[in-house]
């Protein structure tokens, strides 16, 4: 296991007495976003609201500007690029690491030039020119498992056995990424719960995160907020969420993810110091 996340300006520690689960708050810069779209619309009220984060407690701030909710339309460049750089530039000097949830190349270069600390991509650096992008950099980089795309990965989610298949996509984009000099102390990977996935599948990769973690060394961020296969287990509409969110996030600490990305910062910073004075990181 390695002892810390190389993020930009940040190193995050993973190791010793300073290491705890850490919490990534998602700050949506889009109109349509399922769980809290069209709330927050203007560059203040972003900024607000990114602030209320950071009195909670968040550890990264990931900025979206597309959704990727089932069945989505892509924004174009532009677009994502209108919504996302007014608020990088805004919170660089926050104090806490930013993150930006993409998988265009073109944004990835424009965040870095403004000083992003990671890149989160859904798409695991495959789109062409991705991993060109970010590999002279120093920046985090979050290698996410998806089966086909936002627009058809809920239609039929198909797998002989998930393990072993998303097993293999992080080799192969492991291995690319390598090949490019992608030093491992940036990577973190993510199993993509809901995307391109049915419950059982989720729940099948959720039960093996501590299979990820020995195979590759890497550690682990799972983003289970507000997801429907939390509404399929509770019954419950995404509003109604934060109760099985918060066990979400608790059970994907318990099974070996470092990093929690949520909607919810100060419950889940909450739930997780309770969970930390009673299973604290390991010491190396
Ligand atoms: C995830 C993400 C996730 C990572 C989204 C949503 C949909 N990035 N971006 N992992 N989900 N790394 O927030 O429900 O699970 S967008």
């Amino acid at each position: 296991m390695k002892n810390y996340v190389q993020c930009g300006r940040f190193r995050l520690p993973l190791t010793g007495a300073d290491a705890r689960p850490l919490v990534m708050g998602i700050l949506n810069v889009t109109p349509d976003s399922f769980s809290d779209g069209g709330q927050r619309l203007t560059l203040d009220q972003i900024l607000d609201y990114a602030e209320a984060m950071i009195l909670a407690g968040v550890d990264i701030i990931d900025i979206g500007g597309e959704s990727t909710r089932p069945g989505c339309v892509p924004v174009p460049l532009d677009v994502e690029l209108q919504r996302v750089m007014p608020v990088i530039y805004a919170l660089q000097e926050c104090g806490k690491p930013l993150s930006i949830d993409t998988y265009k190349p073109e944004v990835m270069r424009e965040a870095q030039l403004a000083g992003i600390d990671m890149i989160n991509d859904i798409q695991g650096f495959r789109a062409p020119g991705a991993i060109d992008a970010v590999a002279s950099g120093d920046c985090g980089l979050c290698v996410m498992h998806m089966q086909n795309t936002p627009q058809t990965m809920q239609q039929q989610p198909d797998y002989q056995d998930t393990v072993s298949e998303v097993t293999d996509f992080f080799s192969d984009r492991l291995s690319a990424m390598e090949q490019a000099g992608i030093d491992k102390n940036r990577l973190v990977l993510d199993v993509g719960f809901g995307f391109g996935k049915s419950l059982a599948h989720n729940i099948a990769l959720l039960k093996n995160q501590h299979y990820f973690v020995r195979h590759f060394g890497l550690p682990l961020l799972a983003g289970l907020s507000r997801k429907s296969m939390l509404g399929a287990i509770t019954d419950k509409p995404v509003d109604q969420r934060l109760a099985g969110s918060l066990a979400a996030a608790l059970a994907a600490v318990a099974t070996g993810a470092q990093i929690i990305r949520v909607h919810d910062v100060a419950e889940t910073v909450d739930a997780l110091k309770v969970w930390n004075a009673v299973y604290p990181a390991p010491e190396c």
